[in-house]
């Protein structure tokens, strides 16, 4: 086994339409273990900090934009191989071709005015997952 532990964000998007406790039970139901958890009001650095891969793409500014829109809950999670499992959890990136199943297939809209909204957040490695539960949970 290999106990990581990841960050996952429930987006302002998700937060808003009161999906938080749905995703919070997707990730209890499959064994993983909520560590800590708090709510955010994200600013442009943290944001910046936490996207900073993306800079310069074209859904960078919009994205902080988005993020910015509301509170964010930032969850540590624990589990086994939890930082590739949550990814599956959720589904991928863009909603509209995210398996049903998945959190972003099940309740990801269409990219529309908002080209970010599909959610959720969820580290992609070791290192990332260090880095960003050391941003959100400073
Ligand atoms: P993920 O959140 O699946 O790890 P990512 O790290 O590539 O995806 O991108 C971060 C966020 O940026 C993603 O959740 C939504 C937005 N995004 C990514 N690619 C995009 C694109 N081509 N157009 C619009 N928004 C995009
Ligand atoms: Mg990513």
């Amino acid at each position: 086994t290999a106990i990581e532990e990841t960050l996952v964000l429930i987006k302002p998007d998700g937060v808003a339409r009161n999906l938080t406790g749905e995703i919070l039970r997707r990730i209890e139901a499959k064994g993983y273990s909520l560590v800590d958890i708090r709510m955010v009001q994200a600013d442009r650095e943290l944001l910046a900090h936490h996207y900073a891969e993306h800079e310069g793409k074209p859904f960078y500014e919009p994205l902080l934009e988005f993020m910015q829109s509301g509170p964010s809950v930032a969850v540590r999670v624990a589990g086994n191989r939890v930082i590739e499992g949550f990814r599956v959890l959720a589904g991928t990136t863009d909603p509209t071709t995210a398996a049903p199943g998945t959190i972003r297939g099940d309740f990801g809209r269409d990219w529309g005015l908002k080209v970010q909204q599909n959610l959720v957040h969820g580290s992609d490695s070791v290192e990332s997952a260090e880095r960003e539960l050391a941003l959100w949970f400073a």
